[in-house]
């Protein structure tokens, strides 16, 4: 296992490298470049993040967000040039000593929250929260207007100004859409590039949509284990693979995380982890939790465990945590209860290798 943290580059992360390589155990970043989907990302910008993250004692084997281009999703003849320009990203990350690509094939929104800020009574510190009653009033254009506003000036990812801005538009384009189209445009895609991560060394790890559930009528594939066996099927190869996010399969109790970590871990198509807890407060309606078990619904041993047992190799990182001890940062992107929570798993890991 390689814990790992997520970053956003020194211009837009308040938090510095130095304090990620202090917290025990850190060996590297999921790390980003802010870039509209669909450009071929600029080589000399990727290799100073690189020289910049490896000064700092850290890795940079995964990288998140290399966002698909809603045409390629909707299958518009435009589609091949955006394909050819994620290959060239893939080929050039690959040069660049990057092993695996997060990144999700979810229609316009690729996660959503209705609260980016809830206070947790016990304690009161606050985290991301969702309630679809709320969401009942709000259409998506609203949504996206209030996530905006909340965001404390941070830019979110998934939530690009320029992705956003043609929202109208793009929501259109999904009318009518089934979850099988989706399918199609994805096998698509999936056909075009996994060959080439196949050539180069790398693993697609497609992230689970969030919450794990349909919204807004969109056509939504990722989120439960019989999705992702479609999802694995469409283009069979140890190059595509599942970035298991347990906190978003887990916004829907019926999905059993660890279960899930089992079943893709045997078939080799994990190739990356998102660690957290949720708590549940009735239907479709939950916040984010520490990361200790007994502060939400999920049992975080059981999960370390099914890692443990059947992908002991792969990449974890802790995924958002609450904002606590009072810190101003993006919201679940904070520096103090990501770092508790690395350290937690790592806690849970050292207890499973020694057992
Ligand atoms: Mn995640």
């Amino acid at each position: 296992m390689k814990m790992t943290f997520r970053w956003y580059g020194s211009k837009a992360d308040p938090i510095p490298l130095k304090y990620i390589k202090q917290i025990p155990g850190m060996t590297g970043l999921m790390g980003l470049l802010d870039k509209p989907a669909g450009v071929d990302w600029p080589e000399d910008e990727f290799r100073a993040l690189v020289d910049e993250v490896h000064a700092a004692g850290l890795e940079l084997e995964v990288i998140e967000s290399v966002n698909v281009h809603e045409d390629i999703k909707t299958g518009l003849p435009t589609r091949d040039e955006y394909i050819d320009n994620y290959i060239s990203t893939i080929k050039m990350l690959a040069r660049n000593g990057v092993k695996v690509i997060i990144y999700n094939f979810m229609p316009v929104f690729d996660w959503l929250r209705t609260d980016l800020a809830r206070v947790i009574p016990e304690d009161g510190s606050n985290s991301l929260y969702f309630d679809e009653k709320d969401l009942g009033a709000m259409g998506p254009l609203e949504i996206v207007r209030k996530t905006a506003e909340d965001s404390k000036g941070f830019t979110l990812p998934g939530w690009e100004p320029e992705r956003l801005a043609l929202l109208e538009k793009t929501l259109k384009q999904y009318e009518g859409m089934t979850p099988d189209d989706l399918r199609v445009h994805y096998k698509y895609f999936l056909d075009a590039v996994i060959p080439v991560c196949e050539a180069v060394g790398v693993r697609m790890a497609c992230h689970p949509d969030d919450p794990a559930w349909p919204i807004f009528g969109l056509p939504r594939i990722a989120h439960s284990i019989a999705d992702y066996d479609k999802i694995v099927a469409l283009h069979d190869s140890p190059a595509n693979t599942v970035c298991l996010c347990t906190g978003s399969l887990g916004s829907n109790p019926d999905n059993d995380v660890p279960a899930a970590i089992r079943h893709f871990g045997q078939m080799d198509r994990i190739g990356a982890m998102h660690v957290r807890n949720v708590k549940y407060l009735g239907h479709h309606h939950f916040r984010e939790a520490s990361h200790l078990s007994s502060t939400g619904d999920l049992d975080m041993y059981a999960i370390m465990k099914a890692i443990h047992d059947t992908c002991p190799d792969t990449y974890v990182r802790p995924d958002h945590g609450r904002m606590i001890w009072d810190e101003v940062g993006r919201p679940g992107y904070g520096l103090y209860d990501r770092a508790l929570g690395a350290a937690y798993l790592n806690g849970l890991w050292e207890a499973l290798e020694r057992a």
